[in-house]
């Protein structure tokens, strides 16, 4: 059995270039955002990182062929669908063995990143540990998977609807380096601040994009979480979102929402309780990252 790729042909000339290359997820654009705003963040997304210089590669599974980079249609026709499944690392093999579509989680767009020879990854907010994680054990294989594949994921701390110290714990345990970006705190997704102080600290992409070529030198599996903070203008205020945060957990847990379908839930509801302004916080933190990963990703390649 051989994994089949299918690269945009931007991607591919990338590639045959040496060019710098960015990979995006598709579950923030199938179950992380409604349509139509989806969309046009996704394409949002991808122009800004050509603008910095590097080469967007969108990771989806589209029956059963994994693809690098999707073209406008394609982008379009899976930002409208609403029976797209979410793969993670679990799913991935599966869907792609049966022919099916899938949007790839954090976790399998670094496994498909990877695959690809793909470096740096640009999202959102990675999965972690759920609140009340010590009676559902609901802790997202996004923390396994920075363990040990090598793939810098920059994003914008962990979503404020986890237990956040109890995801940094774990990340802690399995070795994998939280690196907020210019500033102490771990910020925490639609707040620069978290209230915790971050792991690491750098203000360089390019000490940033060193130090992942270090942890390979050494032999270390696994990748690096850059947490970098919402730009100030856009960002919503930790203590203004956290009775909103609290009243979506509590409506998760009455409504026995379990598995996969917890996260889009959550955030579903907190883009209502706020009238949309969450949604509005996402897109810029998104787009924030985004220009990041493509930093990063120039210095991977002048670094060689
Ligand atoms: N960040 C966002 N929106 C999202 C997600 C992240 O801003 O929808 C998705 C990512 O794909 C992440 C997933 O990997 O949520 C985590 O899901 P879970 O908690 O079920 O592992
Ligand atoms: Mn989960």
């Amino acid at each position: 059995m051989t994994l089949e790729i299918r690269y945009s042909s931007e991607v591919a000339a990338a590639r045959q270039f040496g060019a710098p290359v960015v990979a995006l997820e598709s579950t923030i654009i199938t179950h992380g955002m409604p349509f139509p705003r989806n969309l046009e963040t996704a394409r949002a997304v991808e122009n800004d990182i050509r603008q910095a210089g590097a080469v967007p590669a969108t990771i989806a599974v589209i029956d059963g062929v994994l693809h690098v980079g999707l073209d406008g249609p394609a982008l379009e026709a899976l930002a409208q669908r609403s029976d797209v499944a979410k793969l993670s690392r679990a799913d991935l093999a599966v869907a792609l063995s049966t022919g099916a579509t899938g949007a790839t989680t954090v976790a399998a767009t670094m496994i498909a990143a990877q695959a690809a020879g793909i470096g740096v990854f640009a999202t959102g907010g990675i999965g972690g540990v759920h609140r009340g994680a010590e009676e559902s054990f609901d802790i997202s294989a996004d923390l396994q998977e920075l363990a040990q594949t090598p793939v810098t994921v920059v994003c914008a701390g962990a979503k404020a609807i986890l237990d956040i110290p109890k995801t940094l714990e774990v990340l802690e345990t399995l070795g994998v380096p939280v690196i907020a970006y210019g500033q102490d705190a771990l910020p925490a997704f639609w707040s620069r601040d978290s209230g915790l102080a971050a792991p690491l600290r750098m203000d360089d992409p390019a000490a940033i994009a060193a130090a992942a070529k270090m942890r390979a030198a050494l032999g270390l599996p696994g990748g690096q979480l850059v947490a970098n903070p919402v730009p100030p203008a856009e960002e919503i205020p930790a203590a203004e979102l956290q009775p909103v945060i609290a009243r979506a957990n509590d409506e998760a847990a009455a409504q026995g929402i379990q598995g996969k379908a917890v996260t889009p839930f959550l955030l579903g509801r907190i883009l209502e309780l706020t009238g949309g302004r969450s949604l509005e916080t996402n897109i810029a933190l998104v787009r924030n990252n985004a220009r990041l990963a493509a930093a990063i990703a120039k210095e991977f390649t002048r670094q060689g």
